[in-house]
Order: structure tokens, then sequence, then C-alpha cells
């Protein structure tokens, strides 16, 4: 908990470590008003006492206020703003913001087109107490992807995955899944300050740290559905930077 105390002209931010908070969801945002009371509902509805942290990227579609409004009727919905940077660096912001006010003993990261469903959270949580990092993941024994996507969403996603399994070694099905809880012991948070990749690319890297740093991973299956409002926002140079970097990222870690 954050309070502001005013001494004279001067104002004192205290923070005050919220040692009820256990699992905090971070939820990049951007243009995603139309699914926010979905995705609240649902997720309350899998666990009452859950925290949010929103990472809203000024979205000009109202977003933010949007959350703004939702958090001050609810002290479990959180919001932090920016201009638009990219997923990864959304990402950033909440994972420090999280480390070093917020304090939960385990973060989740979750899109809010609801694309993860938020039923799997029970899954999650259930596994997060033994396992460090636990992925929902479309390519393991029962999880998919969308019938309906075309032939080439379907090579790249595909082809991306067994790609990073081939350059990095790395054992995971999919590697570059959004939908993940890790414990916060083992999200450094200077680890976290030195990640430079921001599309998918910002999933393998955060994954590949992970592994090399030796922690017990797990991954869940989980049904991945096309988001039904809002548009994805991801581009083309997310592609050629996951094609491009991923490279760079193995000399990063080699030494980790
Ligand atoms: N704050 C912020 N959120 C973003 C940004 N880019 C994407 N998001 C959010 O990150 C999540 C994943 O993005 P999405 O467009 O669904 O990607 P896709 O699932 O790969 O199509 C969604 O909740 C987006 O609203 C950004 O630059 N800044
Ligand atoms: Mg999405």
């Amino acid at each position: 908990m954050i309070i502001n105390i005013f001494i004279g002209q001067k104002c004192y931010n205290i923070v005050i470590k919220n040692a009820d908070m256990e699992y905090l969801i971070i939820i990049p945002t951007y243009n995603e008003r139309e699914n926010i009371d979905n995705l609240l509902k649902k997720i309350f509805q899998i666990k009452k006492d859950i925290h949010i942290l929103f990472v809203d990227g000024l979205s000009p579609d109202g977003t933010g206020e949007y959350i703004r409004d939702f958090s001050k009727k609810n002290k479990n919905i959180l919001l932090i703003t920016g201009r638009k940077k990219g997923l990864g660096e959304a990402y950033k912001k909440g994972f420090l913001y999280a480390k070093n006010k917020l304090h939960p003993k385990y973060i989740i990261q979750m899109d809010a087109d609801l694309s993860h469903n938020p039923k799997y959270l029970k899954e999650l949580i259930k596994e997060s107490k033994d396992y460090d990092i636990v992925i929902g993941s479309r390519y393991v024994k029962g999880g998919s992807i969308p019938d309906d996507w075309g032939y080439i969403r379907k090579m790249n996603s595909k082809f991306g995955n067994d790609f990073t399994r081939f350059i990095l070694k790395m054992p995971y099905k999919d590697c570059t899944s959004g939908f993940k809880l890790i414990n916060s012991k083992v999200l450094d948070t200077n680890f976290v300050r030195k990640i430079n990749s921001n599309g998918y690319l910002f999933q393998v890297e955060i994954l590949y740290y992970f592994y090399k740093k030796n922690l017990k991973i797990k991954e869940i299956p989980i049904n991945f559905t096309d988001r039904i409002k809002g548009k994805s926002k991801l581009s083309v140079n997310d592609i050629l930077e996951y094609f491009t970097k991923i490279n760079k990222i193995k000399n990063k870690y080699k030494d980790v």
C-alpha cells in the first residue's frame, strides 16, 4: 500500500509492505476497454482475493480511465500508466513496480483480451506450490491453438517455437506463451532492468533466463482462443525481432 503524507510543502510516499498480497496478475493493456468488464468478472469468479496490476499504455479508447474507476471501488485492482512502448516494456514496468512496491509472493502474466481463459488460473495457482514457473502451454498434450487459424499463422507460431528450441536448446513446448506464473522470489530486479526484447521474444528471453537458472518449470495445457473484441497489437516488427535477435539472447545469458 502507498500512502502520501504531506508535511509542510513536502510530500512523502510511504510504502507499506502488503503482507496480504499473494497472487498478483500483471496485465498490459492498449485499447482493451471492451474486454475489461468480462475479464474482471471472470478473474474474480475464480479467485475473489486475487490482485491485478494493469499497465496501460495511455490507450486512446479510454481503457486507463475505465480501469481507474474500477480501482476506486476495489482495492485489489491497481493501475499504472505510461506511453505505449511495446509489450516487453510494459511488463518490465509492471514487474519492477510489483517487486519494489507491492511484494506479491507470485506474479502471473496474462493478456487482457481473454485469449488466456481465467479458468486456468486455478491450475497455475495449484502448481505454484511445487514449481517456480508454471507456463500455460498451447503445445503440450491437452493444449490447443484455434482451429480456424490460417496456415501461415499456425506455421509462424509452431515454427517459431521449434526454432527457439533448436537455437536455445530449451525443452519447453511453448516458449512464447504470454500466460504464466512466476514465483516472485526468482524474478531478480537486476535481470528485469536488462531485458531488451519487446514482442514475442520477450517471453522467450525471460523463459531462457529461468531455464539457465535451473528453476523448476512446468507446462500445463491451455486452449488458447482468439480475441473476440479489439485488435492484436503485435506486429511484423515483433516477428522480425524474434528471428533476428534470438541468437543474441543465447550469448547474453551464456554465463548465467
Ligand atoms: N501497455 C501496453 N500494452 C500492450 C502493448 N502492446 C500490447 N499490449 C497488451 O498486451 C496484451 C497482448 O497483446 P495482443 O495484442 O493481444 O497480442 P497477441 O495476443 O499476440 O495478438 C494485450 O492485453 C494488449 O492490450 C503496449 O505497447 N503497451
Ligand atoms: Mg492477444
